[in-house]
């Protein structure tokens, strides 16, 4: 018997494919890309088409584990569910009676999943047991936070509009690896004759193909887009007209970067100023002029600060209001949906933990976090500071419960594992950030085991502590309806087309994608844009004080760790086989006496890890690149990028700073 199953991709990733899976005995055998996404257009990437070895192999989790064994050891029995979920409900129950809501600490991310998956009846069990509540900001603090501070988050530039272009820049992203579907919109840009722009510091495959690469310094992008204000601001050149009409607070903005000059943002890129001054002529060039905007500039001390004022720069420079011109980030926004009315639960202010300081959160004495419950996240592999997060998930009057799909290294630090079904087996509904799309997703077989979704386990869960109600209702179909009357963006009849077709996109009244400030204006209070945020300022947030690079002369290197076309973040890692490489420029090589294949290890006050030498000549001397996402299986000494990765964070939006890792880097053998 062999059908075929619609269904869509919810990874973290943009571009959400539309999906069939082949079924063949109740199993899944193939996974294709079709059409139903008009973005994703029938194909798909390499790495999902290896998702049924995920679901099928051997680290695939199908029934609940109770460790049996020390800390960490990774020894597990099998446990019926009712035993598993007495054991985390006791955990939960004692823990708030001794020590408060406060030493339970839930630590989720979005799990590559759908909306069910985080913020519905898990919420609610958080809400009722006043547990401390999570800061989401492994990732898009900066950029979700500097998008909503400056324009409420609207759409931005639909991809299909980006052939309109004169000058596409894409700032700190590699869509060749993290956002395929958007290639063939920009070939289709560059083949009609625009010209690209390409700011990062690696020569990545689209800063091939560019008209101009800067190959800036990680964590210097807000003193270059202060720069191009502020050289606007002398030249005349600024959208005086536009600004006065459709924004806030830019005489502020302006004010805040007349310090900066071309030559002194160059010193701090550490590029030619010939190169910012080309990047200065495409800003204020013949338009449309279209930025894409990447996470890769948001990953550092800075962060937050770049993010804003690369987003000014369609303000400044007077490029909305035509087709083709703009920005793009997330559409994360577009629908305007806001969940956070649970029913009938109250709603306390609770104790914060920013999920980037997790390894100091689970060695701080107050609160002292006596009970951790990790799902959706994968923290040993993906959260800053490994050694530290170890250190803490090691202790012995800690209770760790996770929830996974595969046996993740997370996974072997728990006390509990309760294991979770894929979304081939689950309902889930499922929001892009590349485009506005909806999908609802249906599963394409049987639960692969004796597996239950998060949204049932934690209404298990609450059941046994006594919360009871319509916020912690697991069924899909009351899921599915409380999410969509949170939704405050859709047009007449937006929303029916999910319950015909299973998708559903944002229309525009002429049928075609909105163009910022003719279609759509901010989503802020006023409909303006706020270019100098002034959430931020309340906050006391000095966001545009430019912050020194944190290299030393004992740990120059400037260590990144971009994203792989073999994993999104962890998922997948189980697969790989190959040794955490570390690559490095060719002359930084030479200087080291490195060849490529040696072993080396970085190494920073934080920890130490061991990797595979690659010697790549898109590198400029200085930076290293360690993959993100890889398993401590495929790690030499069993840490990973993050084992070197500092737990500071933005000053406002508390975002992580991945890329303000800075190590030495040893030879130490072949
Ligand atoms: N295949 C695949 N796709 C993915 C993911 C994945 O893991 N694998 N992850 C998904 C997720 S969760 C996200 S958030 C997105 C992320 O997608 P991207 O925005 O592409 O993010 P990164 O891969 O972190 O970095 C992008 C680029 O920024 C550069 N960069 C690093 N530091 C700086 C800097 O300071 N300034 C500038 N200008 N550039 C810098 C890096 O060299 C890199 O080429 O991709 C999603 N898509
Ligand atoms: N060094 C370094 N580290 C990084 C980054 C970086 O640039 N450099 N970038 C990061 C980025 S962009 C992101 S988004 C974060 C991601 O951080 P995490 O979300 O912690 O990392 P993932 O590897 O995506 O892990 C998600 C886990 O959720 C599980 N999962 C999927 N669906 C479900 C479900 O329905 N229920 C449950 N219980 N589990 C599920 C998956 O199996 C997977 O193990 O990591 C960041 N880590
Ligand atoms: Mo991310």
């Amino acid at each position: 018997m062999k059908h075929v199953h619609e269904t869509a991709c919810p990874m973290d990733c943009p571009d959400a494919c539309s999906l069939s899976a082949t079924v063949e005995n109740g199993r899944v055998t193939a996974l294709d890309g079709d059409g139903r996404n008009p973005f994703t257009a029938g194909f798909m990437c390499s790495k999902m088409k290896r998702y049924p070895e995920r679901m099928y192999g051997a680290d695939r989790l199908t029934h609940p584990l109770i460790r049996d064994g020390a800390k960490g050891s990774g020894l597990f029995r099998i446990a019926e569910w009712d035993e598993a979920l007495d054991r985390v409900a006791d955990a939960l129950r004692d823990t708030k009676a001794r020590w408060g809501g406060r030493a339970i600490l839930p630590y989720a991310y979005n799990g590559s999943n759908g909306v069910f998956a985080s913020g519905m009846v898990d919420e609610a069990l958080w809400r009722s047991l006043e547990a401390c509540e999570p800061l989401r900001t492994l990732c898009a603090a900066p950029a979700s936070g500097a998008a909503s501070a400056v324009y409420g988050k609207m759409p931005g530039t639909d991809p299909s509009d980006w052939v309109h272009a004169k000058t596409i820049v894409l700032w700190g992203q590699n869509p060749r690896v993290s956002n395929i579907h958007l290639v063939p919109h920009l070939h289709a840009a560059l083949d009609r004759g625009a010209r690209l722009v390409v700011l990062d510091p690696r020569r990545t495959g689209p800063a091939k193909r560019a008209d101009l690469h800067v190959p800036v310094w990680p964590g210097s992008d807000l003193a270059l887009a202060l720069a191009l204000i502020a050289e606007a601001d002398r030249r005349g050149r600024v959208a005086r007209a536009f600004l006065d009409a459709h924004t806030r607070n830019a005489d502020l903005l302006l004010a805040e970067a007349r310090p900066w000059t071309l030559e002194r943002a160059a010193d701090i890129a550490r590029v030619p100023v010939d190169l910012v001054a080309r990047l200065y002529d495409a800003y204020a060039g013949e338009g449309p002029v279209v930025t894409r905007v990447g996470w890769g500039l948001e990953r550092n001390r800075n962060g937050d600060g770049a993010m804003a004022a690369i987003l000014a720069l369609p303000a400044i420079f007077g490029h909305f209001g035509v087709r083709g011109g703009g920005y793009l980030l997330s559409q994360s926004g577009a629908w305007r949906v806001d969940t956070s009315q649970l029913p009938g639960v109250p709603n306390p202010r609770r104790h914060v933990v920013n999920m980037s300081q997790l390894g100091s959160a689970l060695t701080a004495d107050d609160p002292k976090i006596r009970a951790l419950v990790v799902y959706d996240a994968n923290p040993m592999v993906s959260s800053p500071n490994q050694s530290a997060i170890e250190r803490g998930l090691l202790r012995d009057d800690l209770f760790t419960v996770v929830l996974e799909q595969v046996m993740t290294d997370t996974c072997r630090f728990a006390d509990v594992i309760l294991p979770v079904p894929t979304f081939l087996e689950q309902h889930e509904l499922h929001r892009a950030y590349g485009t506005s799309i909806l999908q609802r997703i249906t599963p394409a077989v049987p639960f692969v085991g004796d597996v239950r979704p998060n949204e049932v386990v934690f209404a298990d869960v609450a059941r046994r502590l006594g919360f009871e109600g319509p916020a912690f209702d697991p069924r899909p179909e009351a899921l599915e309806a409380r999410w969509l009357s949170g939704v405050r963006g859709a047009g007449p009849g937006d929303l029916d087309r999910l319950k015909t077709s299973g998708t559903a996109t944002l229309s525009s009244p002429n049928g075609r994608p909105p163009v910022a400030f003719v279609d759509v204006f901010p989503y802020t209070d006023d409909g303006r844009a706020d270019l100098h945020p002034e959430a931020w300022r309340r906050m006391g947030a000095d966001v545009f004080t430019f912050l020194p690079d944190p290299g030393t002369p004992e740990h120059p290197f400037a260590m990144l760790s971009p994203a792989t076309d073999t994993t999104i973040n962890s998922i997948l890692g189980e697969l790989q086989t190959t040794l955490q490489p570390c690559h490095l420029a060719p002359s930084d090589a030479a200087r080291l006496g490195v060849v490529d294949g040696d072993r080396v290890e970085a190494v920073n006050d934080l920890g130490r890890l061991e990797a595979v030498a690659r010697i790549d000549p898109d590198l400029r001397p200085g930076i290293l690149v360690v993959p993100k996402g890889i398993w401590r299986r495929n790690c030499p000494s069993g840490f990973g990028a993050n084992a070197v990765i500092p737990e500071t964070v933005t000053p406002a939006t508390g975002g992580a700073s991945y890329n303000d890792a800075r190590v030495r880097l040893r030879r130490l053998g072949t």
